[in-house]
């Protein structure tokens, strides 16, 4: 048997050829029918690229239809699709090459000269482009390419994917994704959340992402419905198309933004069955005001780049609980286990968060060592959350065991940012913390001290780092102390940070979006 997750999508390309799959604010539509031909001929690129089942495909470009439709030629090649943020800086690319070592690099048409500088010096073969319109080389080969409709035969645990996600040492992982993964996980989806061909989704999430690419994207490609992209979240945009939508997924910085906006009510929301939110924590407050203002309770689900979706609050509105992430999804397990002990934990008390499923990835790339220290002995994967079941079986998520921040939807490794600040020469050491942020949920924030008779400010620090970390990942705020608060341990007590800087991006004047 074939366990190409191209099949659970391949039937709605025959089924309803003429149907719009994707449109664009501008009002471009690419019909079931187009999407199949360019993907095709994508493949017959790839093909001509030498790309063979197994070998990495990087992608880092703009949000376009175009990229999904190279998202499809991937898996009807058997090629491992490996999107990158476009935030991120070239230093960071280039770990990113030499670790996967991608037969292809696809960038975007401005980077094209540093995408191929790269590429010499990582021994990457080929360099394509592909702009947010279209445009670039990839597009040329594809204009001139026949259709190859060969969909490549794999196994269920086949890689789909690797994702690249940062590790409490600082250095990234490369989280392998396969087939059966990510099939499993949006068909628990789709019924979960009661998705029809009728559906109509509003993207306004970057597709480098779970959350973006394969939520969202491998959902409307399983039931054949449609969606329309945005290249970035604007509130009033969204706003204006929700009349003719039903959908929305998004981080909670959606629905603080959506907030703002005194449009937002009843009326513009009549149309939509349904509001999804995660990859952070979504205020209790935030849910409660969305539902005064449209009537609509957001309904919050928790995942992870390792484990695609873990849980998700029920469809009925009435029982989701804000402040909860629900219960398993069908087929996946979650319990609560004693940090120290490793025992499951009964309702109501609180411990590390460990999943198990068919969603569960297969392991890190290149580091079985990495891998095999994250899993339980019975095969449970320990996702670094702190979380509590409750009496009616609901998941709250409490807080992190790993030093994570994450700031608009965006994971934020401290580690990586303080080994940055830490070379700079006039530093002892620093340490990075997530503060409250009323937009972001955290901020990205350092404490920096210096060594004996340096000098350094706030500037400084933040114009060393401009080329060494993607933007989203530098402080928002850096400040300096004698020293860093430290417990007998010696650990540096993040907490005491954490409440030190507590109201520093609470006042209007100190929010920086
Ligand atoms: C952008 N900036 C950020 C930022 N996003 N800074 C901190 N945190 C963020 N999340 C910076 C930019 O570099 C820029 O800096 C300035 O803010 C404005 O940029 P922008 O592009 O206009 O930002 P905006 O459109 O406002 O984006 C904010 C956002 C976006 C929250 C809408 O970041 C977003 O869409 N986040 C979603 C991330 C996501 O998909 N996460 C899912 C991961 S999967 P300057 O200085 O250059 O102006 C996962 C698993 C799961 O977690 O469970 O889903
Ligand atoms: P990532 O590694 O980018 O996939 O981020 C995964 C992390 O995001 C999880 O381990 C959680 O810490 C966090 N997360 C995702 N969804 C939620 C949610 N609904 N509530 C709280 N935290 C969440």
């Amino acid at each position: 048997m074939n366990h190409n997750l191209y099949l659970q999508f391949s039937g709605n390309f025959e089924r309803r050829p003429e149907k719009v799959l994707i449109d664009t604010p501008s009002g471009e539509q690419y019909r079931y029918r187009d999407v199949l031909a360019i993907s095709r001929r994508m493949a017959h690129v790839l093909r001509q690229s030498r790309v063979q089942p197994g070998d990495r495909v990087v992608v880092q470009v703009d949000k376009s239809p175009q990229a999904i439709m190279l998202y499809l030629a991937c898996l009807q090649v058997g090629a491992v699709y490996l999107p990158l943020n476009t935030a991120y800086t070239e230093a960071e690319v280039e770990y990113f090459l030499t670790d996967a070592e991608p037969r292809l690099y696809v960038c975007r048409p401005t980077d094209e000269d540093v995408a191929s500088r790269l590429a010499r010096r990582c021994g990457v073969a080929g360099v394509e482009t592909l702009g947010a319109d279209g445009d670039g080389s990839l597009m040329t080969r594809v204009a001139e390419a026949e259709e190859d409709a060969r969909i490549a035969e794999l196994a269920a645990d086949d890689l789909a994917s690797i994702l690249y996600t940062s590790g409490t040492t600082g250095r990234s992982k490369g989280a392998m994704l396969t087939h059966a993964n990510l099939a499993a996980n949006s068909q628990a989806l789709m019924q979960t959340w009661r998705f029809t061909a009728d559906d109509h989704l509003l993207h306004a999430l970057p597709i480098f992402h779970t959350h973006g690419l394969f939520v969202a994207c491998n959902i409307i490609l399983t039931v054949g419905a449609s969606m329309t992209f945005l290249p970035k979240l604007d509130p009033e945009q969204l706003i204006d198309l929700m009349p003719k939508a039903t959908v929305l997924m998004g981080v909670p910085t959606f629905y603080t933004r959506l907030l703002a906006s005194p449009r937002l009510d009843k009326r513009v929301t009549a149309n939509m069955r349904l509001f999804v939110s995660g990859s952070a924590p979504l205020l209790a407050e935030t849910h409660r005001e969305f539902r005064e203002r449209t009537g609509h309770a957001i309904l919050e689900r928790y995942g992870m780049t390792e484990t695609n979706m873990n849980t998700s609050n029920p469809y009925e509105d009435d029982q989701r609980r804000p402040g909860t992430v629900g219960f398993a999804l069908p087929g996946s397990e979650v319990r609560i286990t004693d940090r120290e002990s490793g025992k499951v934990l009964p309702a109501g008390e609180t411990g590390l968060v460990e999943v198990r499923g068919p969603n569960v990835f297969k392991g890190y790339w290149r580091m079985p060592e990495k891998t095999a220290a994250e899993f339980s002995e019975d095969g449970y994967f320990i996702t670094g959350d702190l979380g509590l079941i409750d009496g009616d079986g609901y998941l709250h998520i409490v807080g992190r065991d790993k030093d994570l921040v994450i700031s608009g939807g965006y994971n934020v490794y401290p580690k990586e940012v303080e080994q940055w600040i830490d070379d700079l020469p006039q530093v002892a050491e620093s340490a990075v913390i997530g503060v409250n942020h009323p937009d972001l949920g955290e901020g990205v924030t350092a404490a920096v001290v210096l060594k004996p008779g340096e000098q350094l400010d706030e500037a400084q620090v933040l114009a060393a780092l401009k080329d060494k970390v993607a933007r989203y990942k530098q402080p928002k705020r850096v400040f300096f102390v004698d020293s860093l608060p430290r417990n007998v341990m010696g650990k540096v007590q993040k907490n005491v940070l954490r409440s030190r800087y507590a109201d520093i991006y609470q006042s209007a004047e100190s929010v920086e979006k």
